[in-house]
C-alpha cells in the first residue's frame, strides 16, 4: 500500500518465536519471506519486538509450582505462563536476521514491566498501560492498519483489535502470521475479529 495513511505493523518476528526458540510458535519462520515481500508494498512500515525483563510475571519460572501453558490469576486478570522468552538483550529476543524491513519507520518495545505483559503493540495486559503506538500513528496520520506477524492468536490478534477499538480501519493478513493455537485461540481470535470489524486477508490480495 504505497499510500500514505496505510502502515504495515510487523509484529514480534523474534528468534525465540521461531523454531528453535524458546517460545517456538509451529512454523513461525515461515511468515519470514511472506513479510519480506508484503512490505515492498508498504511505504510505511512499523514493527514492534516483545521485550521482557529477567524474571517477568508471564515467565512460569515467576511463579513457583506452575508450568508454562497454565493460567494463574494476577492484578489485572489471567495471564498465560509462558517458557521464560524475549528477555531483553538476548539472542532469542531479537528480530529475526532473514526479515528484511530496512524502510521500516518505528520498532516499539512492549512487555517491559516486570508485572504486566503486553500482547498488545499498543496497550499492556493491564488494559491501561499505553505503549505510545497509537499516539504516534495518529500523530503520523495514518487511518489504516494491517498487521502481520507472530502469533496470530496472541500478539497478532491483541494488536489488531486495539488498532479496531483505536478507530483505525484494521487488517490481519493471515498468510503472513503464523498461529500457537492453544485451547482453540485461534478460531476464538477470528470470532473476536469479526466481532470488531477487523478483516481477514491474504496478502495477494494486499495491491501495491
Ligand atoms: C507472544 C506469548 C508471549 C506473541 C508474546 O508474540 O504472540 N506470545 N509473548
Ligand atoms: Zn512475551
Amino acid at each position: 500500500m504505497s499510500d500514505e495513511k496505510s502502515v504495515l505493523i510487523v509484529v514480534d518476528v523474534q528468534n525465540d518465536f521461531c523454531p528453535g526458540g524458546a517460545l517456538a510458535v509451529p512454523h513461525g519462520d515461515e511468515v519470514v519471506p511472506v513479510i519480506n515481500a508484503l512490505a515492498q508494498k508498504f511505504r510505511h512500515v512499523a514493527a514492534t519486538q516483545d521485550w521482557h525483563p529477567k524474571g517477568h510475571i508471564s515467565f512460569a519460572s515467576s511463579h513457583p509450582g506452575h508450568k508454562p501453558y497454565e493460567v494463574v490469576e494476577v492484578a489485572y486478570g489471567p495471564q498465560v505462563l509462558w517458557p521464560h522468552h524475549c528477555v531483553q538483550g538476548s539472542r532469542g529476543a531479537r528480530i529475526v536476521d532473514g526479515l528484511s524491513i530496512p524502510h521500516a519507520e518505528l520498532l516499539i518495545r512492549k512487555g517491559y514491566y516486570k508485572d504486566t505483559d503486553s500482547y498488545s503493540g499498543f496497550k499492556e495486559a493491564d488494559r491501561v498501560t499505553r505503549t505510545g503506538l497509537a499516539g504516534y500513528l495518529r500523530e503520523r496520520g495514518f487511518t489504516t492498519v494491517y498487521c502481520a506477524g507472530l502469533a496470530t492468536d496472541f500478539c497478532v490478534n491483541w494488536t489488531a483489535l486495539d488498532a479496531a477499538a483505536e478507530g483505525f480501519k484494521t487488517f490481519v493478513i493471515e498468510d503472513a502470521c503464523r498461529a500457537i493455537d492453544l485451547n482453540n485461540s485461534l478460531e476464538a481470535a477470528r470470532a473476536g475479529w469479526r466481532k470488531a470489524g477487523v478483516t481477514a486477508l491474504l496478502s495477494a490480495e494486499v495491491t501495491g
